[in-house]
């Protein structure tokens, strides 16, 4: 025995061989154990070749004897283990199994700030003043038709007062003049020239700014009936009154109602008037309003031989012949009505026409005379530069 405190160590081997055998403890002392250097453990951690070494029996009694309870040996009970789990020479220690790191969680990605959008201020709705209540201006009066230096008064509904003004027109230089009349009511005064035919719209406006138009169809200067000076080329017309005893809603153009001494004579270059109201009387002789009566006559140049056609629109009644015969009858008291002839076969050159019309009750005055040419597809107003003087 050393002097040094001798450290005892017992080692009980609890290593079983199998289920059956049996728990054998087995005390070692210390320097019983050889010294045990690192060339014992191989590399792979596996036990050396190590074998107890042989012990003396009656050491081994000793040494049992000599524990001492104040120096306990050191015992270090395995655990049973399966034998096929034993530790076998050779085989590598078992080693405790890693714990498997914990997976870093991932970084939950830090949710960006939304800014804070500021508060744009709404500007407040404009509430637009009310408008005052006012009828707008409207025009009440139907289109008219003026000749140079003739007038018309024309009308306007609503709430007033109004101003008016010329708005429309491309004569050259004057384009009439304006009367305001009052009430709404402002009287229009042709030009002294008029050089072609067109629409002039008169405007009123009233307090607000509303407007409203009413047109005045300007004819150009001989394009109406003018009294005949013996030799201004057109269609001459004689004017008669209907007899009284004929002004009913039957009547029918009758040659007596021709007999006699005109009224008046006119020349037309073309015979061009559209629905005008009756208040007018007919172009070339407006003092008359009502059952009058007039018959054109002229000579047509034909330009080239073949079929044609012709058209009268008429209010009232009209017939048209051509060379004494009836070519067009649209005859009768009736409004704005139209009668067509599309074949016609006339030979070139001139020949005798006659057109006898007749206005009967109000409201309107209408009578144009159209034809349409072997190359024509469509009716148009027989233009001046096709009439000449009748033959007397
Ligand atoms: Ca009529």
């Amino acid at each position: 025995m050393c002097k040094i405190n001798m450290v005892r160590l017992s080692l009980l081997c609890t290593l079983s061989c199998g289920p059956d055998s049996s728990f054998t403890p087995t005390t070692i002392t210390e320097n019983e154990i050889p010294s045990a250097s690192t060339a014992d453990i191989k590399k792979d951690n596996t036990l050396a070749d190590f074998k107890m070494p042989a012990q003396d029996p009656a050491e081994i009694g000793n040494s049992n004897n000599t524990q001492s309870p104040a120096q306990p040996s050191l015992l270090v009970e395995l655990p049973p283990t399966d034998s096929t789990s034993q530790p076998q020479p050779g085989m590598p220690l078992a080693s405790v199994p890693a714990v498997p790191a914990v997976p870093a969680v991932p970084a939950v990605p830090a949710v960006p700030t939304v800014p804070t959008v500021p508060t744009i201020p709404q500007p407040l709705p404009i509430v637009p003043p009310s408008p005052p209540q006012m009828t707008p201006p409207k025009c009440s009066s139907s289109i008219p038709i003026v000749a140079a230096n003739q007038s018309v008064d024309l009308k306007w509904s609503g709430d007033g007062p109004f101003t008016f003004v010329i708005e429309r027109g491309t004569q050259t230089g004057d384009l009439g003049t304006i009367v305001d009349l009052e009430s709404g009511i402002v009287r229009y005064l042709a030009p002294s020239r008029i050089t072609r035919s067109e629409d002039v719209s008169v405007a009123a406006t009233n307090a607000i700014g509303e407007k409203a138009s009413c047109l005045v169809r300007l004819k150009a200067d001989g394009a109406l009936g003018v009294a005949d000076d013996g030799r201004t080329p057109g269609l001459v017309g004689t004017v008669f009154q209907v007899p009284l005893a004929e002004r009913n809603s039957g009547a029918r153009i009758k040659a007596t109602w021709f007999a006699g001494t005109p009224l008046s004579t006119i020349v037309m270059p073309r015979i061009d008037v559209p629905n005008t109201p009756y208040e007018q009387g007919f172009p070339g002789y407006p003092s008359l309003t009502s059952w009058f009566a007039i018959r054109f006559r002229a000579q047509i140049q034909i330009p080239e031989s073949g079929y044609y056609g012709f058209q009268t629109q008429s209010d009232d009644g009209s017939l048209l012949y051509i060379d004494g015969r009836t070519i067009v009858r649209n005859d009768t008291v009736h409004a704005i009505s139209t009668v067509t002839n599309d074949q016609v076969y006339l030979d070139a050159g001139l020949h005798d026409i006659q057109l006898d019309y007749f206005q009967g009750p109000p409201i309107y005055i209408a009578m144009s005379l159209l034809w349409r040419k072997p190359s024509d597809n469509q009716y148009t107003i027989i233009p001046a530069s096709q009439f000449s003087r009748p033959k007397i």
